[in-house]
């Protein structure tokens, strides 16, 4: 019996990343309303998600309200996202496309901008799901750092971000979408709906959904 039913037929997990102030957040919006005003199912998430209790710890130690140890934090951050794994994947396989605002990569980018072990950072996310785009919002630190946009917020510093710019770049592999995120935004945001748009198209039609850190 044939069937157009693809069992595999999902949502996409659609990931922004970049540096502070790299437009992550406006460009997840605009996508966002995009998709919407297309009739597809889509939610827009963020990590971290300072909802949860986890989520708690993180944003006060973010705004320098608590102090703590460099692995601890890490551990926080990375048990941010199991704690919405499964929930992400009924998600996306209920056919809901979500646009994530950073993941996994901030994680180990940020981490090991501060001496943390990589392979140690990168470990802790083995086995969240993978996305099935990575979409990264090329800033150079200063140019980021003239958007004054920098809110007070730990890591919020240009020299640091330099570091972080410089893990990213050890992270990337050739599935990424570099967009140069000095562009006007509504070219940015162009070039967003183009890859976004294939990329739920591709996963509507059915595609396993795969586990970190595995390449797609
Ligand atoms: N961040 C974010 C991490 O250090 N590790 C992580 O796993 C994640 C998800 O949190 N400076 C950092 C990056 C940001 C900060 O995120 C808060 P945002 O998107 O600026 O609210
Ligand atoms: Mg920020």
């Amino acid at each position: 019996m044939e069937s157009n039913y693809d069992s595999n037929s999902r949502g996409a997990l659609i990931v922004l990343e970049g540096l502070d102030c790299c437009g992550k957040t406006s460009q997840s919006s605009r996508l966002l309303s995009f998709l919407e005003g297309l009739r597809h199912s889509v939610e827009s998430w963020r990590f971290p998600d300072r909802n949860t209790g986890v989520g708690q710890m993180i944003s006060s130690y973010l705004a320098n309200k608590s102090q703590l140890d460099d692995h601890t934090i890490h551990l926080l951050f990375s048990a941010n996202r199991w704690e919405k794994r499964s929930l992400m994947e009924s998600k996306l396989r209920g056919g809901t496309t979500l646009i994530v605002d950073r993941y996994s990569y901030s994680g180990v980018a940020f981490s090991s901008a501060k001496g943390l072990d990589f392979g140690w950072c990168k470990a802790l996310e083995m086995g969240l799901l993978a996305p099935d785009a990575v979409l990264y919002l090329d800033i150079p630190p200063e140019k980021a750092a003239e958007r004054g946009g920098y809110g007070g917020e730990r890591y919020e510093q240009l020299e640091f971000q330099r570091k972080v710019a410089k893990s990213y770049q050890i992270l990337r592999d050739a599935s990424w979408k570099i967009i140069d995120a000095c562009l006007p935004i509504e070219d940015v945001e162009t070039q967003l709906r183009k890859i976004a748009l294939d990329c739920v198209m591709t996963c509507q039609k059915g595609k396993p959904l795969s586990q970190l850190w595995s390449v797609n």
